[in-house]
């Protein structure tokens, strides 16, 4: 419902005139946002204690709350433009609710009276505002909150619904406010308050577009195209690469209970949440009230969140993940929780032997040998006394190695595996067989006219295999023959 609320004030921002004590702080386009014309008159709830919010940067969370009657929280929040690193070397201008991205975290009690003190920089370049996904009225506050530089701007809502709540901001154009960090989580506790966790991190993910490629050096500008593809360049927690490794890693002892509210700003990418070596014990689902067990990995909607839980058995370092694991391991997405205490062998073994594993081919044996048996494998397999055994031996490689994809005559399959029979690609230049056998084949190639862009994983083989295997192809499937010894295989390997 926000969300049409929100769209039809931004579909009306260009024809409605801006009215009221704001119209004269409100600039021209690409502004969104119209005044609201209703003065910030009489608060009903006067009789409300006021309690200054702590606010915290992530990954910190302020401490639980201890009240058991409502307050009227004032939460003073100031935007700032300012150029951070997104990572080594890589800078970008950042738009942040209090000077860092995620925004700070935000703590209170169902039934409290949330009043926002919204302050924009002078030196900002636009006017922003702030959507709560907590508060129910018009744009969860985008139209209230509307501030133009050098502005600030008040309002109040009650919070009605407890769970976890992403805020963003929301002044046109919406997307490019998001994408360059402009959101943050607000908890609502429920009156009874939530059970105790030992530790508590504040963890908020974000995909960020610039014009440079990853890792690309220099101060990076906002890529728009790159954002309407939803093709990051960067997909992070807490607004950066690294921002929870090495030095910056979580912390927890072995036996204490984890909470982590998790959130993702977006702009577009859904989170595939996932801690790995750790099993979440419960899951708010979404942030909201219901509770799932024993999950391993929690979606986080873009503009959602989930609260996880989980009592650390045993010390190590468990890495947090986006499990779209690319974005984990090529675009940033990683964090770690490290872990320290005794050891639980028990629940963990640890590296308990290393021995040697060969699959096929190698030479395990298991049944001790007679001495005349023992001679003959110290001898090696039995090697092809000529070509018509090499063809022989031929035929048994190639049914257990390549028939499966280059099919039983060698005939392929069209579009994914180029025949063997009659291949151009190959009678041309036999040794190519070599090649596709010890290295593989990948990228474009043209047989008999027909183009493959595949790729076939080389085969662990030996000379002899190799060569034998390929003998067999050139004189059989209708080829006109050839012959390739172990020697020539050995050549190119
Ligand atoms: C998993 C499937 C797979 C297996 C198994 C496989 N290949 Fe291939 N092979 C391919 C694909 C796919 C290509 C084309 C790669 C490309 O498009 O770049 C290819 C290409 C080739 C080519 C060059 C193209 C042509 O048709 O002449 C040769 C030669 C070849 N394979 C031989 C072998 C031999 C010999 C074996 C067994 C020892 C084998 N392949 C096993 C998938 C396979
Ligand atoms: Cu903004």
């Amino acid at each position: 419902m926000k969300l049409q609320v929100l769209s039809a004030l931004i579909a009306s921002a260009f024809v409605l005139a801006a009215c009221g004590e704001k119209a004269q702080t409100v600039p021209p386009a690409p502004v969104a946002a119209a005044a609201s014309s209703a003065p910030a008159a009489s608060a009903p709830q006067g009789e409300l204690p006021v309690i200054d919010a702590v606010l915290t940067q992530a990954p910190d969370v302020p401490p639980a709350i201890d009240r058991d009657y409502p307050a009227k929280v004032v939460v003073k929040i100031e935007v700032v433009e300012k150029v951070m690193e997104m990572a080594d070397g890589v800078e970008y201008k950042y738009w942040t609710f209090g000077g860092d991205v995620p925004g700070q975290f935000i703590r209170v009690r169902e039934g409290d009276t949330v009043e926002v003190q919204f302050s924009n920089h002078p030196s900002s370049t636009v006017p922003h505002n702030i959507d709560f996904h907590s508060a129910t009225g018009p744009g969860g506050g985008a139209e209230s909150s509307f501030t133009a530089p050098g502005h600030t701007s008040t309002f109040s809502f009650k919070v009605l619904n407890p769970g976890l709540y992403v805020y963003h901001c929301a002044t046109a154009p919406v997307g490019m406010h998001i994408a360059n960090g402009m959101y943050g989580l607000i908890l609502v506790e429920p009156k009874e308050g939530l059970p105790k966790a030992d530790k508590e991190f504040y963890v908020m993910q974000g995909d960020f577009y610039t014009k440079g490629a990853y890792g690309e050096r220099g101060l990076q500008p906002f890529d728009m195209n790159k954002a309407i593809k939803e093709q990051p360049d960067y997909v992070v927690f807490n607004g950066r690469v690294g921002s929870m490794l090495g030095d910056k890693a979580l912390k927890a002892e072995v036996g204490e209970t984890v909470r982590m509210y998790v959130g993702n700003g977006g702009p577009n990418l859904v989170s595939s949440f996932h801690v790995i070596g750790e099993i979440f014990d419960k899951v708010y689902i979404e942030g909201g009230s219901a509770v799932n067990e024993n999950i391993q990995t929690t979606l986080v909607p873009a503009g959602g969140s989930a609260i996880v839980e989980f009592k650390v058995d045993v010390p190590g370092n468990f890495t947090l993940v986006d499990h779209s694991i690319f974005r984990a391991f090529n675009k940033g997405a990683l964090g770690q929780l490290k872990v320290s205490g005794p050891e639980n062998k028990e629940i963990f073994s640890g590296k308990l032997s290393d021995s040697v594993y060969q699959p096929e081919g190698g030479t395990v044996q298991t049944v001790p040998l007679t001495q005349e048996e023992q001679a003959k494998a110290d001898a090696g397999a039995a090697k092809a006394a000529g070509k018509d055994d090499q063809i022989k031996l031929g035929k048994a490689v190639y049914d257990s190695n390549c028939m499966a994809c280059h099919g039983a005559q060698g005939q392929g399959v069209e579009g994914a595996f180029p025949p063997l029979a009659k291949s151009d690609y190959l009678l041309q230049d036999p040794k190519r067989g070599i090649d596709a056998v010890l290295k593989g084949v990948n990228g474009k190639i043209t047989v008999n006219g027909k183009e493959y862009n595949s790729v076939m994983p080389a085969l662990a083989l030996d000379d002899e295999q190799t060569a034998n295997v390929l003998t067999y192809i050139l004189n059989s499937f209708g080829n006109d023959g050839g012959q390739i010894s172990p020697a020539d295989v050995a050549k190119r390997r």
